[in-house]
């Protein structure tokens, strides 16, 4: 078995009047009793350091940037004691913020961050920005402004090994499968890109193990969503759009034969904005081996054993034998 045992910190409630260090004394909690727990891997949430702020139509420049992270985000002063505390407890973890980069460019990312050797593994930009770059015409509508705010991600999803999380390797040759080598293949999306079949498959045909996913999602955005707020009561939208986030993560879990972890951030923001909670961990059958039962800040664990990615990879799933990407082009094309 090659056993890794991973963890996602749901995040509840964050404020737009928060302060950063409330905030981070939140994470490193979650973190530190996540290491107490045994958990290698820990992910956060998207834009986990602030509230959502894509909620607003925000005009003066100098606020959008207030809700940026600016240079390295290991090492700058408002995010560094996350990444300090995961170097110390030697702890892995993947965490979301809005990334403006050295050229001023502003893209909804994240990073995994490899504690041992104190650096970042892999980074990912969101690709599927969902929302809309002006708010809508209905005044009362909860808007999702991405496009106003992010560019779309340029880095594709690139599948990346974290070397010596398990001990048991099945194989340690080179010139075996990338399944079989023995380091996992992990995979990062970010919230939007879930309901995405194509980023699920493009991780899936590098071998993907454990895709991490982060998340904001609205428990209630009728006119956000193009459905009459008159058809939906709140109550009934706040169960659809967890039941469509549960079947997205379930299936493309299922058809990628990978595990998935996935964190919210939820609860109600800013007293007025609820984001479902749903924080889970699937297994390559698209079955849930834990799930969040709040939606506040709470911890979701399980030991997945890599292992069982095998059957799906190699029967059901196994693209090499199975695609008939001659039918495929019409996905890349249009
Ligand atoms: N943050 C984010 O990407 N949220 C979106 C809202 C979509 S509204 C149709 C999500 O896919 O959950």
């Amino acid at each position: 078995p090659r056993v890794v045992r991973l963890a996602a910190a749901q995040m509840g409630t964050t404020n737009k009047w928060d302060t950063r260090e409330q905030t981070m004394q939140r994470m490193i909690k979650l973190l530190v009793d996540a290491a107490g727990q045994g958990a290698q891997v820990v992910l956060f949430p998207e834009i986990a350091f602030t509230t959502f702020f894509p909620r607003y139509l925000i005009l003066d420049e100098q606020e959008i940037e207030s809700w940026f992270e600016h240079g390295d985000v290991t090492t700058a002063p408002n995010t560094k004691p996350l990444f300090d505390e995961a170097h110390k407890l030697g702890v892995d973890i993947c965490v979301g913020f809005a990334e403006n980069t050295p050229e001023n460019d502003h893209y909804n990312s994240c990073v995994y961050y490899h504690a041992k050797t104190g650096s970042v593994l892999a980074k990912y930009r969101k690709i599927h920005l969902p929302g809309d770059a002006e708010p809508l015409p209905d005044p009362k509508a909860i808007n999702q402004l991405e496009k106003r705010y992010f560019k779309p991600g340029n880095l594709g999803w690139q599948a990346f090994r974290v070397p010596e999380l398990t001990s048991s390797l099945s194989s340690s040759s080179s010139s075996a499968p990338p399944d079989e080598r023995g380091d996992p293949i992990f995979g990062m999306m970010i919230c939007n890109d879930r309901r995405w079949a194509e980023s699920w498959r493009v991780l899936g045909l590098q071998g993907v193990e454990v895709v991490l996913c982060g998340y904001n999602t609205n428990g209630y955005a009728p006119e956000l969503w193009g459905v009459s707020a008159a058809t939906l009561g709140r109550k009934e939208a706040e169960e659809l759009s967890l039941f469509h986030h549960q079947l997205v993560m379930q299936a493309n879990s299922y058809t990628n034969a990978t595990f998935s972890v996935c964190a919210a951030r939820c609860g109600l923001d800013d007293g007025q904005f609820p984001l479902i909670a749903g924080s889970m961990i699937i297994d390559p059958e698209g079955r849930i081996l834990a799930q969040s039962s709040t939606t506040a800040d709470e911890l979701v664990i399980a030991d997945c054993d890599l292992e069982l990615c095998r059957p799906g990879k190699q029967r059901t799933f196994d693209f090499a034998r199975h695609r008939r990407i001659e039918h495929y082009q019409p996905i890349a094309t249009q």
